[in-house]
């Protein structure tokens, strides 16, 4: 479907991390092939004048989420380590763009960047009224970023060809890219847009 990009449209970029990459402690299959796609979205929002908001997964070493402290996942993108940093090819600007972390107190875990942070309030102050959303993993933070922005009131647009998911069930992803869509998100891929 065709979308126009309007000056109420911001994009969230989804924990593209290292640990989610090939080789990384928690990783999504191909969720590198996300950065490619990705940059040339942060591109027509930056040279829009438009917010981007990178979320982070940042969690603290015996987090919750853990295998060992409660969890199903090896630990991953713990604060200050390598494996938490941002893919190093992601083209983050240097004006109007946000890191939103998540997932930062140990006994709190958040799939969704609404969730314990102040994305939601960020968005609103700037009259943001829908968000694009792309990155890793479909089915877990990108799946409950996008529908917590749609429960926050927000239009929410799903960048197809900028999402990857880890698939622990066989079909997860599609799943997931289903609920979105069935909860009124709109798919789109770099094509759509004008
Ligand atoms: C994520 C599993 C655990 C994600 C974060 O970013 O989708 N998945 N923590
Ligand atoms: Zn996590």
């Amino acid at each position: 479907m065709k979308v126009r990009i309007t000056d109420t449209d911001a994009l969230i970029v989804v924990d593209v991390q290292r640990d989610f990459m090939p080789g990384g402690a928690l990783p999504v299959p191909e969720g590198d092939l996300v950065v490619g796609p990705l940059n040339e979205y942060i591109a027509l929002f930056e040279k829009r004048g438009l917010p981007v908001f990178f979320t982070r997964d940042w969690h603290p070493k015996d987090h919750i989420s853990f295998k060992g402290y409660g969890g199903i996942w090896p630990p991953h993108c713990v604060q200050d380590t390598e494996g938490a940093m941002f893919h190093p090819d992601l083209k983050i600007p240097s004006d109007n763009k946000f890191i939103i972390s998540k997932g930062t107190s140990r006994d709190f875990d958040a799939y969704s960047g609404f969730q314990g942070t102040v994305l939601a309030d960020l968005l609103k102050e700037r009259g943001i009224k829908r968000v694009f959303v792309g990155g890793v993993a479909t089915d877990y933070c990108v799946k409950n970023t996008v529908i917590g922005a749609i429960n926050e009131g927000f239009g929410a647009i799903l960048l197809l060809d900028a999402v990857k998911g880890v698939d622990v069930g066989p079909g997860d992803s599609d799943k997931a890219i289903e609920e979105m869509l069935s909860r009124g998100a709109v798919g789109v891929d770099l094509s759509d847009l004008s």
